[in-house]
């Protein structure tokens, strides 16, 4: 363990932003709801993404319950309709997108590049509104109208238009939320570009930073195309004016179009700050700087931009022209190659690294399994050939699982394990999160090889039944959804038990021997992050300070 030599070792002296009040003046509940600090808007963010993860996965659970036996197991076929939507609205929109940028971003990106906060802190606190009242527009439409949606989380017309379930506060409420995260997009963009401290020049930023930026920008841009498609799809319902319906001249395909131009880009919305969390962590565990910093990168420009060209990949049986297809089929393969640069350089940052094993590692190494996983089969549904084959099976199902969950879903957990000690000031149990971790891997090969193989065989996706041959496979993945929802409950509560007074244990100002500034300041930070000018190091991960003082602690002992 080591302590970073700009934290001076007086960090109690100065009262944390749990303690100071800010705004200034205000006290308890109320400084919070009105607070414009970057640190307690993200805590506010961690509070209700844990809410809504935990209803999301639990709903899951009760989906691969109900499919765990033929016929009806625990709910009628209509219910299992809108759980099933209820669940991918919550996971994708209010988990998700948000999680990692609203929680680590807003945390993190600040003190990374040596600021005192985000350059719109009012906007800000407005985001954080919009996000609490998309979620709360979202839990409205179940109990009013012939309730939630039941379209599955992409709205396809012509069902989202003549279903009498209340899809039009259901896409109300995505709006809002893509508004909030549109918000936070532009935000990060200003700050990065507007609030460096001022001599950390652009490759001098840490690639977490880098991949919100990059992620920011397909926010900016590709949000406002949804939002105006769900716009028409209420209007649509209502007004019934033709642009969807075929009998008064319209075409479904064309929603089709506008609704995957913002949701493909939306995947990179998702995985990118992942990415970042994992080009974090590998570094610091492995004692080495990151082999082709430049390289991560410019793949997450390079991610950026062609992720926003593949949209029709997922339109090959819709009808398309077969030149279209194969473009579309040929982009997508392109995009496999920035994503692939970033796993060959994980793996290289290890090779040969002094590796120090803990949580967070773990995790990290987890995700990089089963977001490779993800992509290659992702590859699969790239090539027009193979995805005719296994298109709206539970292939599919399996696939995004695997990135979004494997991926997005595990890099949230590192990037907790990672950064909670600073975010609290306190430090975790070890064997309870290593336990937890496993677990959780372990039922998620459990829960989701078996729907690849389920949907080679040609079990569609979104069914309420199947057929007998399918029964074992369905009751593994079953089984394999109690483990890993189990795993993740425990490290949950692992993290929270932390915070109680009993098992407090108080972490260290850099508990891991990181070098990016967010462990230069002590832990939690105080409500203006740096106590003294921070320095900026050359070159971001450099960590021959690190080792040469764990060289000198070694001969001391
Ligand atoms: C980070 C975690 C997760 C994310 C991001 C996620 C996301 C999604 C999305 C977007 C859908 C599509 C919904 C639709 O078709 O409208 C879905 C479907 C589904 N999810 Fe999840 N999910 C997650 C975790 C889980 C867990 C833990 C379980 C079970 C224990 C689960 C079980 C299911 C089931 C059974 C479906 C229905 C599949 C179908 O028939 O198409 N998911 N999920
Ligand atoms: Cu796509």
């Amino acid at each position: 363990m080591t302590t970073h030599p700009e934290s001076g070792g007086t960090p109690a002296a100065v009262p944390s932003f749990f303690e100071a009040s800010s705004p200034p003046g205000q006290t308890g509940i109320k400084a919070w709801l009105l607070t414009h600090d970057h640190k307690r808007l993200a805590l506010m963010y961690l509070w209700a993404v844990f809410f809504w993860l935990v209803l999301a996965l639990l709903l899951g659970l009760a989906l691969r319950v109900e499919l765990m036996f033929i016929g009806e197991t625990i709910m009628p076929a209509e219910i299992y309709n809108t759980v099933f939507t209820l669940h991918g609205v919550i996971m994708i929109f209010l988990f998700v997108i948000p999680a990692i940028p609203a929680i680590f971003g807003n945390f993190f990106l600040p003190i990374q590049i040596g600021a005192d906060d985000v350059f719109f802190p009012r906007l800000n606190l407005f985001s954080w509104y919009l996000y609490m009242i998309g979620g709360a527009f979202a839990i409205v439409s179940l109990f009013t109208g012939d309730g939630f949606a039941d379209t599955g989380w992409t709205f396809y017309v012509p069902f989202s238009v003549t279903t009498e379930t209340n899809v039009s506060l259901t896409v109300t409420a995505a709006f809002i939320l893509g508004m909030s995260s549109l918000l936070t997009g532009l935000n990060f963009v200003t700050t990065v570009h507007r609030m460096r401290v001022k001599n950390m020049g652009w490759m001098q930023v840490p690639l977490f930073t880098w991949s919100l930026y990059a992620t920011a920008w397909v926010q900016i841009l590709a949000t406002p195309v949804v939002s105006i498609t769900l716009v028409l799809v209420v209007l649509e319902r209502f007004l019934n004016i033709g642009l969807f319906d075929p009998d008064r001249g319209g075409d479904p395909l064309l929603y089709q179009h506008l609704f995957w131009m913002y949701s493909h880009p939306a995947v990179y919305i998702m995985i990118l700050p992942g990415m970042g969390v994992i080009s974090e962590i590998i570094p610091v565990f492995s004692r080495k700087a990151i082999f082709g910093y430049k390289g991560i990168v410019v793949s997450s420009l390079a991610i950026a931009i062609a992720g926003s060209l593949v949209w029709a990949h997922h339109m090959y049986t819709s009808g398309m022209s077969d030149v279209s297809v194969f473009v579309f089929s040929l982009l997508t393969f392109i995009v496999a190659i920035p994503s692939a640069i970033k796993v060959f350089s994980w793996v290289s940052t290890m090779y040969k690294g002094s590796i120090l094993m803990t949580p967070p590692l773990l995790l990290a190494l987890i995700f990089i399994y089963l977001f490779s996983v993800g992509g290659l089969t992702g590859l699969v549904l790239g090539a027009a050939g193979t995805d005719i084959h296994v298109h709206d099976t539970q292939f599919v199902v399996a696939h995004f699982h695997f990135t979004m969950f494997g991926g997005t879903g595990f890099a949230f957990f590192a990037a907790l394990h990672f950064w909670w000690p600073k975010m609290f000031g306190v430090m975790y149990h070890f064997g309870r999160a290593y336990l937890g971790a496993s677990l959780a891997a372990i039922g998620f090969i459990f829960h989701y090889v078996p729907m690849f193989i389920l949907g080679m065989q040609g079990m569609p996706r979104r069914y309420y039944d199947y057929l007998p041959q399918f029964e074992t496979g369905n009751f593994l993945a079953g089984f394999g959804g109690f483990l890993l929802v189990f795993g993740i409950m425990l490290m949950f509560v692992n993290l929270w038990m932390s915070l109680i007074d009993r098992w407090r244990q108080p972490a260290e100002a850099d508990p891991w021997g990181g070098t990016t500034l967010e462990w230069a300041v002590p832990s939690p930070p105080p409500v203006h992050n740096f106590l003294q000018e921070p320095r900026v190091l050359d070159y971001p991960y450099d960590f021959s300070e690190v080792l040469a003082r764990a060289a000198a602690k070694d001969k001391k002992d």
